[in-house]
């Protein structure tokens, strides 16, 4: 446990995101409750269980009182407590699905013209995170820290205000803020800007989050004084005094580099190279959803098939697309079109002993998943926008020989971090991600293994132990010229 600065030992933490860190599932044997996985819950399940701390949040399912019972049991097993938050089907349509999903989600990535801004959406967003505030409330005590996660949460320290709490409360959002231009298309702007203001500290992943965020408080909050500094700023609005900083999100880097250093990855990697071999393999792995760039980086792929045809025979690029949203008709629709591009494609390149794409829609394992990013020579990391992304952090962690060329989106959080080591690339550029994936294609192994230290070391430094300290240390230190500038770096493109 390495939280480094907190007020005093009694302080628990209180962690609220829309979905708990485990879920409860329909098994043969009846109903079941699953651990979830991920970077977060591996963050702060050690702090959590030091603390005496609590995760309140959505089981995943619609309310049942079951459900309670058999959380409280995996609470004993796991070390600290799960506290379901009661949602119904329409709270989770209009919620979840409408407001979160249909508005937020599009919009703070920049696609506008996808965002479906219906007042119910809106209404019952409000009610929901009203149901999140009174559930802390039955949860809190004095001295608890509450931090809040994400997106479909920022009216809950709002919430809590109006119902008398007083706690000090954090907030972080994993996806990008948007430009003021675009934040301003939400109709329920102002209100979004008031009510994130009722936190005491704002975290962004990145700089350019941060000051976007920055730019629509001093364009649509008049009176509304901001002090910016480095990583952390102070921002003081209607009597209070509320900080806003970029705390870039990262991996447990040891567990990956050491898990894909076991005996069962080495083998499940070679089975996988074995089976493609002379080739150097591609590799992209994304949720499916619009804002990864999904079809984009198959028509550069194709491109480069197109113009560079040393590449035929000698490349594999495997596509892992992981189901997710799967009952929204938008993403319906965006895996039947990644499934067309994909036929066309190896229906165009394919020839006797290759196939030029391996398309996998489903959710691999840990080994298989470790295996990949171990064995693949390249990976493809091209989101329109992404908060952070962590795959590319996981596929450089997991990148032991040192023989990998990452190329990265310049709209990903991580350019931030990675713009040295990696390649980097505008993902709408089809003949310049083409050209990339040559330049990548033809990289001697000198110069693969320079840029892959240098990312490795930006990965290990900056891990997510670190995430979890700094965000904590910057809600409780008293001066905030302890946190440097560079504690979030910035990457402008320059051509
Ligand atoms: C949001 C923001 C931000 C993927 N395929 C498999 C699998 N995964 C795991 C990866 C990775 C996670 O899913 C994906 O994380 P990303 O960060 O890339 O993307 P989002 O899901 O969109 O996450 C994002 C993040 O929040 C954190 O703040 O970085 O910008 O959009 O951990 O490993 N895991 C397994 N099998 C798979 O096939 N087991």
């Amino acid at each position: 446990m390495r939280m480094e600065s907190r007020p005093d030992k009694n302080t628990r933490l209180i962690a609220v995101s829309n979905r708990l860190p485990v879920r409860v599932v329909q098994t043969d044997e009846g109903v079941a409750v699953r651990p979830g996985a991920g970077g977060l819950v591996t963050a702060l399940a050690p702090v959590l269980r030091d603390r005496g701390g609590l995760w309140i949040g959505w089981s995943g399912t619609t309310f049942d009182p079951e459900h309670e019972t058999l959380l409280r049991k995996a609470s004993k097993r796991i070390g600290y407590g799960l506290v379901p938050v009661p949602l119904d089907s329409q709270d989770i349509d209009d919620y979840y699905y409408g407001f979160s999903n249909e508005i937020i989600w599009p919009l703070f990535h920049d696609l506008q013209s996808r965002c479906r801004f219906k007042p119910r959406y809106w209404y019952r967003y409000l009610d929901v995170n009203k149901k999140f505030a009174m559930c802390i409330r039955e949860q809190a005590s004095g001295g608890d820290y509450i931090w809040v996660h994400d997106y479909h949460l920022m009216h809950v320290a709002f919430f809590m205000r109006s119902l008398g709490l007083t706690q000090p409360t954090g907030f972080f959002l994993h996806i990008p803020f948007p430009p003021v231009d675009i934040f301003m298309k939400l109709p329920w702007r102002r209100r979004v800007l008031e009510a994130l203001l009722q936190y005491d500290l704002i975290g962004f992943q990145t700089m350019r989050d941060k000051r976007n965020f920055l730019n629509s408080l001093g364009t649509l909050l008049p009176g509304i004084r901001i002090h910016r500094r480095g990583a952390v700023s102070d921002v003081k609005y209607d009597g209070r005094s509320v900080r806003v900083g970029a705390f870039p999100i990262s991996i447990d880097y040891k567990a990956f580099a050491r898990d894909s250093a076991s005996k069962e990855v080495a083998e499940a990697a070679w089975y996988l190279h074995e089976a493609l071999p002379n080739r150097q393999v591609i590799l992209g792995v994304d949720r499916l959803d619009y804002t990864k760039g999904i079809p984009e980086r198959l028509y550069s792929f194709a491109d480069a098939l197109e113009r560079f045809p040393e590449l035929r025979m000698r490349v594999s690029f495997v596509q892992v697309v992981v189901p997710s949203r799967s009952e929204v008709p938008e993403y319906q629709e965006l895996k039947r079109e990644i499934e067309r591009i994909v036929g066309e494609i190896n229906g165009r390149f394919t020839q006797s002993g290759w196939v030029p794409i391996h398309y996998l829609y489903r959710s691999l394992d840990r080994t298989q998943l470790l295996a990949y990013y171990r064995l693949a020579e390249i990976a493809l990391i091209t989101p329109l926008k992404d908060g952070m992304n962590l795959v590319c952090k996981e596929y450089c962690a997991c990148n032991l020989e040192g023989k990998g060329v990452l190329i990265l989106s310049e709209f990903a959080g991580a350019a931030a971090q990675l713009h040295r080591g990696a390649l980097m690339v505008n993902p709408y550029d089809v003949e310049g991600v083409s050209e990339t994936i040559f330049t990548a294609f033809s990289m001697t192994s000198q110069e693969r293994a320079r840029r892959m230290k240098i990312l490795r070391r930006a990965v290990r430094r900056k891990d997510i132990f670190w995430w979890v300290n700094t965000f904590l240390k910057a809600a409780f230190a008293r001066n905030l010229d302890a946190f440097p500038r560079e504690m979030a770096e910035e990457y402008v493109p320059t051509n």
